[in-house]
């Protein structure tokens, strides 16, 4: 586990000098704002945490932190994630970056994530586009979007599901934030590092440079019904599929062993309940 420190560092320490160059009005601020609040809060040692990303604006993320970083290749964020976690057991590891960055080059490696089950946080900042390249379709594009001279009909294929192929594929934590419900994400990352294995976010996180329609989100957004997260898969894939992806929360958590075994041991007796008395 990662030194807590005995007294909190603020978000503020947890930033770069390095000033984010994403557009006015980009969700990924208000996860960069999560990300560093969770850490403060955690009061995780910043040499002790690394954020591991692959390409694209929200793969900038890194950077703008003061933790240790290493900005990737496309699609690889995960693989490097696993690796390190895999050597450095006693590290907090995050890995970020997009939809196009996950689901589609590096889908692959989401899927293996997923089931293999290494103790580490995957945040997928989900804004249904390729920001970076200029606004091409992702797996998460609606099928009607008309935006892009490349699917001036739309894309005509349904969009990728995250957080169902993530149950599918063996997910044990599965959550859905929103980058316009910063408390709210915050308390889900927080339950995310705390999650003794892989844990999964999906970030809505809008981009209105390309998808202006996204500002509707602030309207259509809300939370899902449930107590508490679901622990029967069964359950979880009913919640999923008869959503429209746009509720949010933390929608499924039932541990199974680590891989590697041997950090299994090393999990066991280090859990602490962190969210009890949380404040948004
Ligand atoms: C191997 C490879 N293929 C393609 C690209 C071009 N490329 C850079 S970023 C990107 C897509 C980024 O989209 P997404 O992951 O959704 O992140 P966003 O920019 O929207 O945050 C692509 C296709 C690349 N850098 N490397």
């Amino acid at each position: 586990m990662n030194d807590i420190l005995s007294e909190a560092l603020s978000p503020k320490a947890y930033k770069s000098h390095i000033k984010p160059i994403w557009c006015p009005g980009c969700g990924d601020y208000a996860v960069l704002s999560a990300i560093t609040k969770t850490l403060s809060f955690l009061r995780l040692a910043p040499e002790k945490t690394a954020i591991i990303s692959g390409i694209g604006c929200s793969s900038r993320l890194p950077a703008y932190t003061d933790v240790y970083g290493f900005h990737g290749v496309h699609g690889r964020a995960l693989p490097v994630a696993t690796g390190l976690k895999v050597a450095r057991p006693d590290l907090t590891v995050l890995a970020v970056g997009g939809d196009g960055d996950g689901f589609s080059i590096g889908g692959n490696h989401f899927l293996h994530a997923c089931r293999r089950n290494v103790d580490f946080v995957y945040i997928a900042m989900d804004n249904e586009v390729y920001g970076m390249t200029k606004g091409q379709a992702s797996p998460t594009t609606p099928a009607t979007w008309e935006h892009s001279k490349l699917t001036p009909h739309g894309t005509q294929i349904r969009p990728f599901q995250p957080c169902a192929i993530a149950l599918a594929a063996g997910a044990t934590f599965i959550a859905r934030g929103y980058s316009g419900d910063p408390g709210n994400l915050v308390k889900m990352l927080v339950e995310a590092i705390e999650y003794p294995g892989f844990a999964f976010v999906q970030v809505l996180s809008q981009c209105i440079t390309f998808c202006p329609e996204q500002k509707q989100w602030k309207h259509q957004v809300r939370e899902f019904d449930l107590p508490e997260p679901c622990s029967d898969p069964v359950q979880a894939a009913m919640l999923l599929h008869g959503d429209d992806g746009l509720s949010t929360g933390v929608i499924y958590a039932s541990p199974r062993p680590l891989w590697p075994p041997e950090q299994q041991v090393q999990q066991e007796g280090s859990l602490t309940s962190m969210t009890e008395g949380f404040v948004l």
